[in-house]
């Protein structure tokens, strides 16, 4: 018998401070993977102020988070839990100390600098919440109002006709009222083959007036690009007039819908009499066959950690997850113009998963049966009907016939992660079969680029997009979510084995039939063995030597596998702002290192290339891609053979 979990595929800008990040667990029983409290992460700030005061350095945080304990720490902490909580806590925090760049583990229990390191390499971190209020809207409002460029450019802008239809911008006026009718947010540059990037963002501005759906109304043809060492802007460019798109048929919210549209609502719930199914004690999380933990990282998001299920034929839960979370989220845009050309955004590296995490709506974002736990509602758990788990009905024993059909329930955990325009819905989804199966999901609204044109029959040359609505191109683009998966299946020595099907043909007339298929294993001894480009999903189109595609290049392969390595983390880089793709997973793959019966870790890459379309406007309707980790000759036989359906509920009032 031979322990495996198979890939089996189905389809192919920010809210709140780090402070508000977590601050649960402290009261209770923590556990080593827990993520840093909110007193944690102000003693960091503390121990690297008190080297740096503030007063006569200039320091910005752009990570503190929990620096994972070794692993062999963690599983023994395990399996001797609770007696004992011995694992020192660890904080990892890059700072921007002066203009550069230090990377600083603090050992938390004694308050203590364990190490030091000033990054010299290429990029930066994240360019975090302050950065982005700064160089945003307050370093066009407040520091740079007195530059000249700025100031033509805020003349033109008032030229714009109150806010009507495909206003202009014109180049005369004066009136710096301008500004409140506009929200400006930076955007990372990313890296075009210059030797040296200074750390630079550029600066995109939205109209506001009228609808609050900004995102679709850019002032698109002006370039202002801020420098954030200097917090000045060290290039303008305008463009020329380019139509700002009207605000008419932007509108979302349902309490705004003109004419008001008001079908009879019917009422929806999920309701659980006997309570929810699932146990939450701190950040664990146990759930029939399934215990796992929930952590959170800054960067990250969500990290599912520790996940066992217990197998009733062995009488022993059984490790199958040591590590899961979205290691990058990598989304080029696909329009070479000046406008967007520099559009290769990579969410988790230069604007943080977990610091953009949002609250969850109760009964919208989550079912009525959810549990929020973390951060003001940031996680949910909730038990949801799938669909059938297993059936049959037996029509072949004459007078005999009968059914034996079992009520799928899973386990769901649910965060939202909203950068900027896009929410990224991502469910981790658990199965009693045994199965763990990511899910994401896509919603929010359009890139948009304005242009002159306000019918498709104007369109005269490639606009690197679908016109959505007048004046409105929403850009083609993609978007690529590596995981990051450490499966340590029974154990933390795994091998990973390649199945594949192929084609026989029968030519030696020993049967009736011409051809068959049959299958292939193959066990992969190095990295190499392990790339792999699967059928059906959607694998990048850009050229290897373009800039941004070698930043993202690990995207080439669906599939990777390396060995453990616990600096490994980010598929795009520690310092993703400006990276030169020099330490990303195609980088460390290189070496080709053994992978056979070691501690691996599985990357997983799906994608979408996003064709905009106009029901895409004036938000998207969800868009939906999912994986499963199949459990394949893991177990002895159909792991919930023995597992009932739920209790039917009877409603007061209704027979049965
Ligand atoms: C099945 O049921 C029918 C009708 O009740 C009966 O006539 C027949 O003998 C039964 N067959 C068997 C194999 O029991
Ligand atoms: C771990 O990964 C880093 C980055 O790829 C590499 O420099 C280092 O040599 C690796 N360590 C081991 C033990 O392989
Ligand atoms: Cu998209």
């Amino acid at each position: 018998m031979v322990s495996t979990m198979k890939l089996v595929l189905l389809s192919a800008l920010l809210l709140f401070s780090l402070q508000s990040v977590l601050s649960v667990a402290q009261l209770r029983f923590q556990h080593p993977l827990d993520p840093l409290t909110k007193e944690e992460i102000t003693l960091v700030q503390t121990i690297v102020q008190r080297k740096y005061p503030t007063s006569n350095n200039r320091l910005s945080f752009h990570y503190i988070g929990l620096d994972d304990p070794e692993k062999d720490a963690i599983l023994k902490w395990e399996s001797i839990k609770p007696t004992i909580t011995t694992v020192p806590r660890k904080a990892l925090a890059i700072a921007i100390i002066n203009s550069q760049t230090h990377q600083i583990l603090i050992q938390l229990q004694a308050k203590t600098i364990l190490s030091y390191n000033i990054h010299k390499g290429n990029g930066w971190g994240a360019i975090g919440p302050c950065t982005i209020g700064g160089a945003g809207q307050g370093g066009l409002k407040g520091f740079s109002i007195d530059d000249p460029r700025l100031l033509s450019w805020s003349r033109q802008f008032m030229e714009e006709k109150d806010g009507k239809s495909s206003s202009m911008i014109s180049p005369v006026g004066s009136d710096f009222s301008a500004f409140v009718k506009v929200v400006c947010s930076p955007f990372t540059l990313g890296w075009f083959g210059e030797a040296q990037s200074r750390r630079t963002v550029r600066v995109e501005c939205f109209m506001k007036e009228s609808s609050p759906n900004i995102w679709v109304r850019p002032i698109s043809g002006l370039t202002i690009v801020v420098d954030l060492e200097l917090m000045k802007i060290v290039e303008y460019h305008d463009g020329g007039i380019i139509p700002v798109p009207t605000a008419d048929n932007t509108e979302y919210r349902l309490s705004h819908q003109k004419p008001p549209f008001r079908p009879k609502q019917h009422s929806l719930a999920t309701h659980q009499p006997d309570g929810p199914g699932f146990q939450i004690s701190g950040h664990s999380v146990s759930w029939a066959n399934w215990k796992f933990h929930i952590g959170f990282d800054p960067r990250a998001g969500l990290v599912i950690s520790l996940a066992s299920i217990y197998d009733l034929e062995k009488h022993k839960p059984r490790r199958v997850l040591y590590k899961g979370y979205i290691s990058e989220l990598f989304v080029p845009y696909q329009d070479p113009t000046d406008d967007f050309y520099y559009k290769t955004f990579f969410d988790a590296g230069e604007f943080g998963f977990g610091i953009s995490t949002v609250s969850l709506v109760p009964n919208r974002d989550c079912p009525s049966n959810g549990t929020p736990l973390l951060i003001a509602n940031a996680v949910c758990v909730f038990e949801q009907y799938g669909s059938i788990l297993w059936r049959h009905t037996e029509t072949g024993i004459p007078n005999e016939s009968f059914a034996e059909t079992r009520t799928e329930v899973n386990l769901v955990v649910r965060t939202i992660v909203t950068v900027g325009n896009y929410d990224n819905i991502i469910d981790w989804e658990f199965k009693t079969s045994g199965s763990i199966k990511p899910a994401i999901a896509l919603s929010g609204m359009l890139e948009i680029k304005g242009v002159d044109i306000k019918h498709k029959n104007e369109i005269k040359s490639d606009q690197h997009g679908t016109l959505v609505s007048a004046n409105s191109i929403g850009v083609y683009h993609d978007h690529f979510y590596i995981y990051h998966l450490d499966l340590d299946i029974d154990g933390v020595y795994n091998s990973f084995e390649k199945t594949s099907l192929k084609t026989v043909r029968v030519t030696d007339g020993s049967s009736k039939r011409k051809s068959y298929w049959t299958t292939e294993s193959e066990t992969a001894e190095s990295e190499n063995d392990a790339k792999i480009r699967i059928g059906n999903p959607a694998h990048p189109l850009l050229t290897d030597d373009d800039y941004p595609q070698i930043r993202g290049a690990f995207t080439n392969f669906n599939v990777w596998v390396t060995p453990y390595n616990r600096t490994e983390k980010w598929a795009g880089g520690l310092y993703v702002d400006h990276s030169h793709g020099d330490d990303t997973l195609a980088v460390w793959t290189i070496k080709n290192r053994d992978i056979k019966n070691k501690d691996i870790v599985l990357w997983h890459v799906v994608g979408i290339h996003h064709v905009p379309a106009q029901e895409d406007f004036p938000i998207m309707p969800l868009l939906t891609t999912a994986f499963e980790l199949r459990p394949t000759n893991f177990f002895e036989r159909n792991p919930v053979l023995k597992t009932p359906s739920p209790k039917d509920v009877h409603w007061p009032g209704c027979p049965n």
